[in-house]
């Protein structure tokens, strides 16, 4: 069966399985071969060669999926399998997604195309495949179950219909969701309007990426499927920090970022820099009059979001999560917060049992993005990433919006780091410092008590046992 299969190295390889499989007439008469993708990284935008035109979108670290014309109808070929996703370099997990990725490949359609998507189960389980946020008819809405039997292990199911409205869509399974999302299974869907559509602007850059998390142990590759809101891995596109791909767009360029969150908690989206437009939800384009602007948009679960901004501000622009837990990777959440708290004592008798005893978090814990720390094997750094001025000390959702006035259209390679113009940069104060002049009314409350107590009580110190449990990420 791998020999059927086309192994993706680059557009210029989609392309090629696109005319491979377009050519043969045994092939049309046939299944459309499935297009697997090997790498993790953002392939450029698939510029439609059939079917009605559109603006293609690109897919963060991640694909667009060919498809065939047969006698006008959009074929698709998906591949439900079980996949090694490299997180971020040095860390792979074992995903369950589709044709050789998690999350599976972007569909690209044109309102008003007649859609046919093959569906194969490689998995050993049963499942389906539920086109999120789509009018079609019931049968084709893939809840097992309800709308169809599941999808034997080894079998190919077919889905059909009409792509009626435009707008940003999400694809998973309703079959056994729990495992099966908690394991990667999951995609995005495009439908492009067919014609000039007055709520939907037309961009130079339109990316797209799913919210999705995991919980692997350190030292380990298989998700733990049972957790409920714990999860240790915040991903984009099963992609974490440093290993997310920078946005890249030119200066001036009009840029379109859809978002779609299947994890099982909200992520308030900030951008640095520059403010958006939420221009669409699952539900289509966002009126004019409902529009505001914004820097953070918050994506609950199950939602898309759809954000127009115009890059008119050069530099490299932090874009991630604001819940500040959401950019770390695994971490043990039982450490306690030791910030204030003298070790020396402690640690001197520790080091005389345990030669390599090292003491944590004392001043904070950014020590730890400079710690040559080893980590059990397979195991992404708690907070890494190097920029031009030092550790960023981040992971997870996090990535970085690079504006470039010399960025040529439609290139997203890499430019480096922003080139800071002379002066522009936060700077050491070498002078003398002024005693700090207290505010005036410093210890007034609005309502002042009668009278003080005996003595000033100051909380110094976490208390052990205090605060414990972390559910409420
Ligand atoms: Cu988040």
């Amino acid at each position: 069966m791998l020999s059927r299969r086309k192994m993706l190295g680059g557009a210029g390889a989609i392309s090629a399985a696109v005319a491979a499989a377009s050519v043969s007439k045994v092939a049309m008469a046939a299944l459309p071969e499935p297009v697997i993708q090997a790498k993790p990284d953002t392939m450029p935008p698939l510029v439609p060669n059939t079917g009605r035109p559109y603006n293609p979108v690109v897919t963060l670290n991640g694909w667009t999926l060919p498809w065939r014309m047969n006698n006008g109808v959009k074929e698709f070929h998906l591949v439900a399998e079980p996949v090694v996703r490299e997180m971020t370099p040095g860390f792979k997990a074992h995903l369950w997604g589709y044709n050789g990725q998690s999350p599976g490949p972007t569909i690209e359609v044109v309102e008003g195309d007649r859609v046919r998507l093959f569906v194969t189960n490689k998995l050993g389980e049963l499942t389906s495949i539920h086109w999120h946020g789509q009018r079609l008819p019931n049968g084709m809405d893939g809840v097992t179950g309800l709308n169809q039997p599941g999808i034997p292990p080894g079998k190919t199911y077919v889905y059909e219909f009409v792509a009626r409205r435009p707008g940003t869509f999400m694809y998973h399974p309703h079959a056994d969701e729990m495992v099966q999302m908690a394991m990667g299974m999951m995609g995005f869907w495009i439908t492009h309007p067919k014609n000039k559509h007055p709520l939907i602007d037309e961009v130079d850059r339109d990316f797209v990426f799913l919210l999705n998390a995991y919980d692997i142990d350190p030292g380990a590759s298989t998700p733990k499927i049972m957790t409920m809101v714990d999860f240790n891995l915040w991903s984009w596109n099963s992609r974490i920090f440093p290993g997310i791909d920078p946005l890249v767009v030119r200066k001036n360029d009009k840029v379109r970022i859809r978002i779609g969150n299947l994890t099982m908690t909200n992520h308030p989206i900030h951008l640095h820099g520059h403010e958006f437009l939420v221009t669409g939800t699952d539900g289509g384009p966002t009126p004019k009059s409902a529009r505001q602007y914004e820097v953070t948009t918050d994506i609950a679960v199950g939602q898309m979001r759809q954000i127009d901004f115009l890059a008119d501000e050069e530099g490299d622009w932090a874009f991630h999560c604001h819940k500040s837990h959401h950019t770390m990777n695994a971490m043990g959440h039982d450490v306690p917060t030791m910030i204030g708290v003298d070790h020396r004592g402690v640690a001197k008798q520790i080091t005389n049992l345990v030669p390599d005893y090292m003491v944590m978090g004392e001043r904070g814990m950014k020590d730890m993005t400079e710690m040559e720390m080893p980590l059990p094997d397979n195991t992404a750094a708690m907070m890494a990433g190097t920029g031009p001025f030092g550790a960023v000390g981040m992971g997870g959702m996090f990535s970085v919006v690079k504006v470039r006035k010399d960025q040529k259209a439609g290139d997203y390679a890499d430019p480096g780091w922003y080139a800071h113009p002379a002066g522009t940069v936060a700077y050491e104060w070498t002078g003398a410092l002024a005693d700090p002049a207290r505010f005036k009314a410093e210890g007034n409350t609005s309502m002042p008590p009668k009278g003080r107590p005996a003595q000033d009580v100051e909380v110094r110190a976490r208390k052990p046992g205090a605060g414990r449990g972390h559910g409420g990420h």
